[in-house]
């Protein structure tokens, strides 16, 4: 048991670092460079750059503090069987899911831009869950995972903080996990979602979980 008191929004809370994981959220070329999925749909990739180099701090101290660290990756099978039609048929034909782009095909499984960033590249040891859908709990051994490693914490980092941050955390909550979402460690192409997805999680007494600065984890990491 190493209980620690984490600094976080609505309130502190306390956690035993023993069951608690790191999870990465889907810190993909596809989502953070030039060429990938998240230009195809019109954003601006350089507005989650930012959300990097605390994840890598973060990242870096949780390995040094012996926790558990899963990392996540969206994307589709290369016969995309696993793509609902009603995703791949949103936005410009010629950059859908599944259309050649700069980094291979968009957000296919085995494609370059379905990596993890550099910074962040996985280590052995370190589960990574192929998810489909933008919760990662969807169709994955996520939870079978957790449970194993009996965890009953999760400190969330990763983008987007509105899309499959939000919908993680909100899957995790339901299944009885605490999350304590990292705010600099997220990233939104939308500083106003960015903002606003972070009030809904701590939002009527922590609603969804809890919201911390990573400077109070890497402390607790730390020590
Ligand atoms: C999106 C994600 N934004 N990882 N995916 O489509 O948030």
């Amino acid at each position: 048991m190493r209980a620690v008191s984490i600094e976080a929004e609505p309130t502190a809370l306390w956690v035993d670092l023993d069951r608690t994981a790191l999870i990465i959220i889907d810190m993909q070329r596809d989502f953070l460079e030039p060429g990938g999925f998240g230009e195809t749909l019109g954003n601006d990739v350089k507005r989650l750059l930012p959300a990097v180099p605390p994840c890598r701090d973060v990242l870096a101290a949780a390995r040094a503090a012996k926790l558990l660290i899963i990392h996540t990756r969206e994307g589709h099978r290369p016969d995309l069987s696993d793509a609902p039609r009603a995703k791949i048929e949103r936005g410009e034909p010629a950059m859908r899911i599944g259309a050649p782009g700069p980094m291979g095909r968009i957000l296919v499984r085995g494609e370059p831009g379905h990596d993890i960033i550099p910074e962040l590249k996985p280590v052995d040891g370190e589960p990574i869950i192929d998810k489909p859908g933008k919760g990662a709990f969807h169709q994955t051994d996520l939870h079978q995972i957790l449970q194993k490693h009996e965890i009953e914490n999760l400190l969330v980092c990763g983008v987007t903080t509105e899309v499959c941050v939000n919908t993680t955390v909100r899957e995790a909550n339901d299944r009885g996990f605490r999350c304590i979402v990292l705010s600099d460690c997220c990233g939104s192409y939308f500083p106003e979602f960015h903002e606003a997805g972070l009030a809904m999680i701590k939002a009527q007494g922590g609603i969804f979980g809890w919201v911390s600065a990573s400077q109070p984890v890497l402390k607790v990491l730390h020590a």
